[in-house]
């Protein structure tokens, strides 16, 4: 059934695809502009990376399935947060909530969800702050509103995160709960090293201040 429906919606599914990518253009714009504007007023570049992802059609299918919504077009739409996936790399912690900040500050943005894993970690230790955003695409007729979620962490979340990814997430019946630990340990040791990054940059900014 499901193959017969992928079949039969090929072409819509694939303009659907289309929108998302054009939804996280519109992101990525947005987030490089700030980018550039902070990075005058700061002195250093507040975005460090930004990597996009869209999620593959069997990861759509499982989601849906997994969250008991039949396979549809309108419920892809309406009950998946996350087909479009932008992921912001920032310097330092602050960064992370400036950028935030400035992004929803949009008129054009609609803030729909946020979860700070960074102020209440996860269980297993991961932070990031993620949000659920509302954003506009201009097509040749009309206006569509499309949802991308944007994940917001620091380097140093995205080192522990990305390691974390290949070690664990979605492979759990091969860990052990001395792993676990260790990684938990990891995670405590990156927050961390993004305390003492962060004291560091407040220092040279100080220092800054006090030159004539
Ligand atoms: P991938 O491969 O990165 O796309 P949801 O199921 O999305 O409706 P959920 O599961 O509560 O709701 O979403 P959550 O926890 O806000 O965020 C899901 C995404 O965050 C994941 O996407 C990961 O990218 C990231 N993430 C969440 N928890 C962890 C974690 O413990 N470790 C790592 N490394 N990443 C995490 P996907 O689709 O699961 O994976």
């Amino acid at each position: 059934d499901t193959l017969i429906w992928v079949q039969r919606k090929s072409k819509e599914v694939a303009r659907l695809m289309s929108y998302y990518r054009c939804a996280m253009m519109e992101i990525e714009t947005k987030l490089n502009v700030l980018n550039e504007e902070f990075s005058w007023e700061l002195d250093h570049n507040p975005i460090s990376s930004i990597k996009k992802r869209l999620k593959s059609m069997p990861s759509i299918i499982g989601k849906l399935e997994r969250k008991g919504h039949p396979l549809s077009m309108e419920n892809i739409e309406e009950h998946l947060m996350d087909v479009a996936g932008v992921r912001v790399i920032c310097s330092f912690p602050e960064d992370v909530y400036a950028m935030r900040d400035a992004l929803i500050r949009q008129d054009d943005v609609v803030l729909l969800e946020e979860k700070d894993y960074i102020k209440n970690p996860k269980p297993n230790g991961y932070r990031s702050l993620h949000l659920i955003i509302g954003i506009p695409i201009f097509l040749a007729k009309e206006k569509k509103m499309m949802k991308v979620e944007v994940q917001l962490r620091t380097i140093a979340m995205d080192f522990w995160a990305s390691l974390e990814h290949q070690l664990r997430y979605k492979k759990n019946s091969y860990f052990t709960k001395e792993m676990a630990d260790e990684l938990m340990e990891c995670a405590r040791i990156s927050a961390d090293l993004d305390l003492r990054m962060d004291a560091i940059r407040k220092s040279v900014e100080k220092q800054k201040h006090l030159e004539p």
